[in-house]
């Protein structure tokens, strides 16, 4: 008798399912942060571009505040097509596998804002986005970022003397190691979310990130000094799985093309504008102290190498030649 109930039950829901009419592709996105940061509105913004462009049904299920975890979780998660379906990410979190696409977000590669402008609007990194495509499998539809990364420390850094041996967090990619070694520093990679609590124990002195993002986690609490160094302009490409993009319908994967690429200019203008409105915001609220830093000509002088030498081993040292001359 309890079978055939059973059984009953298994027909019952085969048929509810047949019955139920097809219902709205749903894409998963994933940031690391509120709604009041840049990456986050920057995706809602995808979203409703997306759902403009396309005739179709499609969902946008953004989930927030690192409920998934980290950048390096997320590179993972595209990796292999699971849990999330798009996120914004920093190059430097997906050597692991791309190696050559942090030359994207090395430090002290743009001048100012407008040579990372022009390098942005032109397709000179086609070649690293795809290596990023045959190797992570992983698709970039548009580029966001444009904030400034100081360093962020518990103590005050002003100069080389006192940046000598400071021990700062910095991202999983090599080269980000070698250029904070190249200046002086002691650099340890660590996972973003437990900076925090590493500064707060002493594992570390600081790290190095732009406006945004510590007003966000307010990394502030534990390391209060901002020093000017002013050594990246954020690239965070918009990026999609290509294992889940390639499940989508043609008309869909051309809504997202174009949307990524409107939303990612809407997220550089946004991030590039409000950077410095966000440290004066944090300065004004007596949450940080910055200083300037003596000597940043000469850190660009010891870097080089570096970045040639990176360049070089990844053979993009014409990559790397064609950007500085834009
Ligand atoms: C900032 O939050 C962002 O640039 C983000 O893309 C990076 O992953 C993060 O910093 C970091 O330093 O890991």
């Amino acid at each position: 008798h309890v079978k055939k109930i059973v059984k009953a039950t298994l027909v019952s829901a085969a048929f509810v399912a047949l019955a139920t009419p097809a219902t709205a592709q749903t894409l998963r996105g994933a940031s690391m942060f509120d709604d009041n940061h840049t990456f986050t509105k920057t995706m809602v913004k995808f979203g409703d571009l997306v759902e403009q462009y396309y005739k179709g049904d499609v969902e946008f299920d953004l989930r927030l505040n690192g409920e998934f975890g980290v950048e390096k979780d997320y590179v993972t998660f595209l990796n292999q097509g699971v849990a999330i379906d798009y996120t914004i990410l920093a190059p430097s979190n997906m050597a692991r596998f791309a190696p050559s696409i942090p030359l994207m977000d090395m430090p002290f590669l743009f001048r100012d804002l407008d040579h990372w402008n022009t390098v942005l609007s032109s397709n000179v990194m086609a070649p690293l986005e795809q290596e990023l495509s045959d190797k992570a499998d992983i698709v970039i539809v548009g580029y966001a970022g444009g904030g400034t990364r100081n360093l962020i420390s518990s103590k005050k850094i002003s100069n080389m003397d006192e940046l000598a041996g400071h021990k700062m967090r910095v991202m999983g990619a090599p080269i980000q190691a070698q250029v904070f070694n190249a200046i002086g520093a002691a650099p340890s990679a660590i996972s973003y979310n437990e900076v925090y609590n590493a500064i707060q124990t002493g594992v570390v002195s600081g790290l190095e990130n732009e406006a945004a993002s510590i007003q966000n986690l307010k990394f502030y609490e534990v390391a209060p000094h901002i020093t000017k160094t002013a050594h990246t302009i954020t690239v965070r490409p918009i990026v999609f799985s290509g294992k889940s993009f390639r499940k989508l319908p043609a008309d869909l994967q051309t809504a997202i093309m174009k949307a990524g690429k409107e939303a990612g200019a809407y997220g550089r203008e946004l991030e590039s504008r409000e950077d410095a409105i966000k440290l004066k915001q944090m300065a004004d609220a007596g949450q940080i102290k910055v200083s300037e830093f003596a000597n940043r000509e000469k850190l660009l002088v010891m870097v080089k190498p570096v970045q040639d030498k990176f360049a070089a081993s990844i053979g993009a040292t014409e990559l790397l030649e064609a950007i500085r001359n834009k």
